[in-house]
């Protein structure tokens, strides 16, 4: 099958170098310049105790010139557009994901649409670490699990259900225990490679085992079904803050405007 099956039928696939040494180093200095200033909008999902350190940022893109001139360069959106059978490719939000070496912290299974403010199926998240990744530290994917259904978000320290209220979904399951059950897809990873994987599909990642520490890079972009849900509750990312009054969203429609640029055609 190629790869446009395969992302139908698994929900992820690997895209071995597609990312150009130039756009590596831009998105390389962009992270680092996240890791010394980190926005806001950033966490640290990692506990106190933990002997690295799991930061995340969100919508980084336009503070950081380095990954304006990514967007503008990167191939990723015509690939988008060919996974999804899309004729437009919009962005959605950035995100940046770095655990240093010796993180031990975990990324829980989970799905990223339950968290966000869309609807729709057609969609790619590409996940583009800028580091060597080994196998064993590399993100895990269940093939298959876009294809439903939504599963209960939670906050990923503590278990909260901050989003869709308690019973409303179902819940995560077990996939912890139950991984013999199913195929879970997982790449070592070269500078240049990238995950391609749908906002339904359930993921996570182990700590980092290696020296080296695992910084990402995630572009979240959107196809031509893609339309603005509103929530009742803040999302994560938290899309609000940086409207600052200026609402450029319509319920039902897709996203349009400056923090939403069509990144395909260009
Ligand atoms: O990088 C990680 O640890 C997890 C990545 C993830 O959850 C995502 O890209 O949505």
């Amino acid at each position: 099958m190629g790869l446009v099956d395969d992302y139908r039928t698994d929900g992820a696939v690997i895209l071995r170098g597609v990312i150009t040494p130039a756009e590596i180093e831009l998105l390389s200095v962009g992270i680092d310049a996240v890791i010394d200033r980190p926005s806001p909008r950033a966490k640290v999902a990692s506990a106190s105790d933990d002997p690295g350190f799991f930061l995340e940022d969100f919508t980084t893109w336009r503070e950081h010139r380095e990954f304006g001139e990514f967007l503008r360069s990167t191939q990723l959106p015509e690939i988008a557009a060919s996974l999804t059978g899309s004729q437009t490719i919009g962005l959605y939000h950035d995100h940046v994901l770095v655990k240093l070496a010796g993180t031990r912290q975990r990324t829980p299974w989970h799905q990223d649409q339950p968290y966000y403010d869309v609807e729709g199926f057609q969609n790619v998240s590409f996940w583009i670490p800028v580091d060597p990744v080994l196998v064993e530290d590399s993100l895990e994917l269940i093939a298959g699990s876009h294809l439903g259904p939504w599963l209960m978000p939670r906050s990923f320290l503590d278990q909260q259900a901050q989003w869709f209220p308690e019973g409303s979904l179902v819940e995560m399951p077990n996939f912890e225990k139950e991984r013999e059950s199913h195929r879970i897809l997982q790449w070592a990873m070269e500078p240049g490679d990238v995950i391609a994987f749908h906002m339904l599909t359930v993921h996570g990642a182990p700590g980092v085992s290696s020296t080296n520490s695992r910084r990402v890079f995630s572009l979240r972009v959107l196809g031509d079904d893609m339309v603005y849900s509103p929530r009742d509750w803040v999302t994560s990312p938290d899309m609000s803050v940086m409207f600052a009054g200026q609402e450029e969203r319509v319920s039902g429609q897709p996203l349009r405007g400056e923090w939403f640029p069509q990144l395909w055609p260009r």
